[in-house]
């Protein structure tokens, strides 16, 4: 249905809205898919995902490191050597010695099967970039409703008739989820930012509110202050549905609008004015990102704004909570159980019903249940001879990762690194393995967005010189590995292998999924009668101010955040391939007051050196409207090797906090 004579539908590989391309096979020409969720609207980005993959640089033949150099080598070699060093590193170390990381830019297929050979081969040492992004909202969403992921679809968005937007920019990071909010705008629903600068979002908002960054628990708790001390909050909805309103109540007393102002740089007279505006509404949404998630109290950032809700009783058909989750196939890895905390569909390890059933269907007694490491915590294991080997899908931790700079030092580490990949990624020069990987529109699979609606994307063309789809690979790499179940024939065996890790998709055929529109599990909204608790209530959780990592000093007077621009993506390995994008933006920027920019004497477009306790870099300064005492980073160009490393309770770096620095050079 959706392969018409001339264009075939694939889904868009970079953000996690889930846009599908429609792609003429001749000519390579995108064009916008018109049903949901992207109804005829792509941003650039998607417009122009064919650049990338025509990129020269493209990988076209596996590679191993011989001396300082990388060699061509076959399919056969390159799988048969990396299985048996794979094999005597569990031997000579045990399971624990080796981990993996998943790829939330690859299919639900190419994750599963990551995950089933990291169990099978006897560790949990599995996970994907989640834990750099919205683990924290998982964590949060499981422990006060049940279930860790975006409670609403967009389309709810729509009827809303109030909508807080925090700590999130999706002006440049979901563009066409704009589409959306605006249409509640148009509706008569107040838009709310909050954000530490103005960015293009918060330009379209009825209420602005610039936030020190590091206080959002204090705002949260100064509006449930008002909403709670004005009587504001719905009664019968806590009172039915909810659990531990009196912990709230007491822990928000002292957070008065006045207080709040002190730690938050916001008025008075706006928290209370939102407050009102926001719980008079009558229904309303919360959407969230990296502002509250990437900060070392990022699991209570987001149990903060959840009791908001909870409070209102904006979950099920009055609200949604929407944690907007990031890459294309992020919420699918997951679902997939590429973390390593969780088996397939969230089930912790612990549940040995689920666990059992799990192996049962693989072929095995059972599967191991201690969690594994933190994709985060990689790195220590790795400098301190814990870790000895890594297989990496379609991630480029040299650069993602908070303190980078250490990273490579524990990537240099290692006695075995694999990067599967499009290029030769920073990460990729450190490995004795490089694998070619078919991009997304060179293969077939399904996809699962941030609302949860899981998509099928078709093949439109053939990959460059040897490189093959990343499930063909782990099908060999399984097979090589004698694990049981592999290798498989085709795509459509996984798919039907991971259908069965979930009731909602039992009797829907691979069939029915490529001629749908998408299916949402486990269904669209969440949360309408009872939550996913025990005993169906939510956990109303109360949490007190808890300061970023590092403060500001004499020595590093200045607080730095890291952000996305609309026209580069992560870490740049895609878009910086991309003619196109790179005309919209081409070299790195630090955005700064105006006020600070006179304070160190720096004129819009100098060169300055950015610096903090574990690295420096030089940028071009751009002057524009951010907090004073803040200069702001996209993190697309080696920003990392800035930031700090601390974890917060899910394991997400503070990415949006380290005490900097800053001169002219
Ligand atoms: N163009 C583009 N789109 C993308 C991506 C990309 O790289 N480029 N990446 C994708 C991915 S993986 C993700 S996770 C999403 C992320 O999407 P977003 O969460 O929108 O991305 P960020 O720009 O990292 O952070 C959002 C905002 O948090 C603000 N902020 C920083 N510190 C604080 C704070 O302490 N409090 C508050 N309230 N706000 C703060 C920043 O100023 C920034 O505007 O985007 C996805 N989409
Ligand atoms: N300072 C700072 N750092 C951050 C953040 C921040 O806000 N600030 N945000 C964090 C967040 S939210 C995230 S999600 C991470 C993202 O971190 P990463 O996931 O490491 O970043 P990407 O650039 O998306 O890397 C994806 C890799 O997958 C490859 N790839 C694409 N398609 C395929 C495919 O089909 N197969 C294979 N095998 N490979 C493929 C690409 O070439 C690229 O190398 O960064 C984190 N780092
Ligand atoms: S909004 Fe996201 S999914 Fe849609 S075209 Fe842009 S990057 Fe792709
Ligand atoms: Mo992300």
């Amino acid at each position: 249905m959706f392969i018409g004579d001339r264009v075939i539908r694939v889904v868009c590989p970079y953000c996690g809205f889930g846009c599908n391309l429609l792609i003429d096979p001749k000519t390579l020409k995108v064009k916008p898919y018109k049903g949901e969720p992207n109804r005829g609207k792509l941003c650039p980005k998607g417009l122009h995902a064919l650049e990338f993959v025509l990129s020269k640089d493209r990988l076209r033949y596996p590679l191993k490191k011989v001396g300082s150099d990388f060699v061509r080598i076959g399919w056969d070699d390159a799988i048969r050597e990396i299985a048996s060093k794979l094999r005597e590193i569990k031997e000579r170390y045990g399971p624990n010695a080796i981990a993996f990381i998943a790829s939330s830019k690859v299919s639900n297929e190419e994750n599963y099967l990551l995950q089933k050979i990291a169990r099978l081969l006897g560790t949990n040492n599995i996970d994907n970039c989640a834990r750099l992004c919205h683990e924290a909202s998982v964590h949060a969403l499981k422990m006060t409703l049940g279930a860790g992921v975006q409670t609403n679809p967009y389309s709810d968005l729509e009827n809303f008739k109030a909508i807080m937007i925090w700590g999130y920019n999706p002006a440049e990071t979901h563009p066409v989820v704009m589409d959306y909010i605006l249409n509640a705008k148009r509706k008569g629903a107040k838009i709310i930012v909050i954000d530490v600068r103005e960015t293009t979002t918060m330009r379209l908002a009825d209420y602005k509110l610039m936030i020190n960054p590091g206080t959002d628990i204090t705002l949260a708790n100064a509006l449930m202050n008002v909403i709670i001390s004005e009587g504001l909050y719905d009664k019968e909805f806590v009172r039915s549905r909810t659990v531990g309103f009196s912990e709230v109540k007491m822990a928000v007393k002292k957070y008065t609008p006045e207080y709040a102002e002190k730690v938050t740089g916001i008025e008075a007279k706006l928290i209370r004015e939102v407050a009102r505006e926001f719980a008079k509404a009558g229904s309303g949404a919360i959407m969230w990102g990296m502002g509250l998630t990437q900060h070392v109290s990022g699991v209570e950032n987001v149990i903060a704004v959840i009791d908001m809700a909870l409070l209102l009783g904006y979950v099920g058909d009055k609200g949604g909570l929407y944690p907007m989750r990031g890459q294309n196939n992020v919420q699918g890895a997951a679902y997939m159980g590429a973390l390593s905390e969780f088996l397939p569909g969230y089930v912790p390890l612990t549940d040995s019903t689920f666990r059992k059933r799990v192996a049962s269907l693989w072929g095995v007694e059972d599967i191991p249940t201690e969690r594994g490491l933190y994709l985060t915590e990689l790195w220590d294991a790795i400098l301190e001879g814990e870790v000895k080997a890594l297989y990496i899908m379609g991630e480029n931790p040299a650069v993602s990762e908070a303190n980078v700079l250490k990273v490579r030092k524990a990537l240099q580490k290692l006695e075995l690194l694999v990067v599967q990949d499009l290029f030769l990624t920073r990460t990729a020069r450190f490995a004795h393995y490089i694998l070619p990987a078919a991009a997304f529109c060179e293969k077939e699979g399904s996809y699962m967005n941030s609302e949860r609606r899981i998509q099928w994307s078709f093949k439109v063309c053939d990959p460059p010189g040897e490189a093959k789809p990343d499930w063909e690979i782990l099908s060999l790499l399984g097979k090589e590995l004698d694990l049981p179940g592999f290798p498989y024939e085709k795509v459509e065996d996984i798919t039907e292998e991971y259908f069965k890790m979930f009731p909602e998709l039992a009797g829907i055929s691979v069939e029915e999924l490529k001629n749908s529109n998408g299916i949402i599990i486990p269904y669209k909204r969440l949360h309408t009668i009872r939550f996913q608790t025990p005993d169906g209530k939510a956990r109303l959780i109360a949490v007190e101010q808890i300061m970023p990592w590092e403060q500001p000093n004499g020595e590093y007077p200045l607080i730095l955040t890291t952000v996305r621009v609309m026209s580069h993506y992560n870490t740049g390995e895609m878009t910086m391939r991309s003619p196109s994008l790179v005309k919209l933006m081409s070299e790195p920027v630090v955005y700064i007051s105006e006020s600070d920019a006179k304070k160190y004497g720096i004129k819009d477009g100098d060169l300055v050196k950015v610096e903090t306790r574990r690295g420096s870099i030089v940028l071009k300064a751009k002057i524009s409207k951010v907090k004073e005492g803040v200069i702001v980073v996209p993190f697309h160009f080696d920003a990392n090797i800035l930031t700090n490393d601390a974890l917060n309770k899910a394991g997400t770096p503070e990415l949006k906090y380290s005490s900097a620095r800053i001169r002219k050079i």
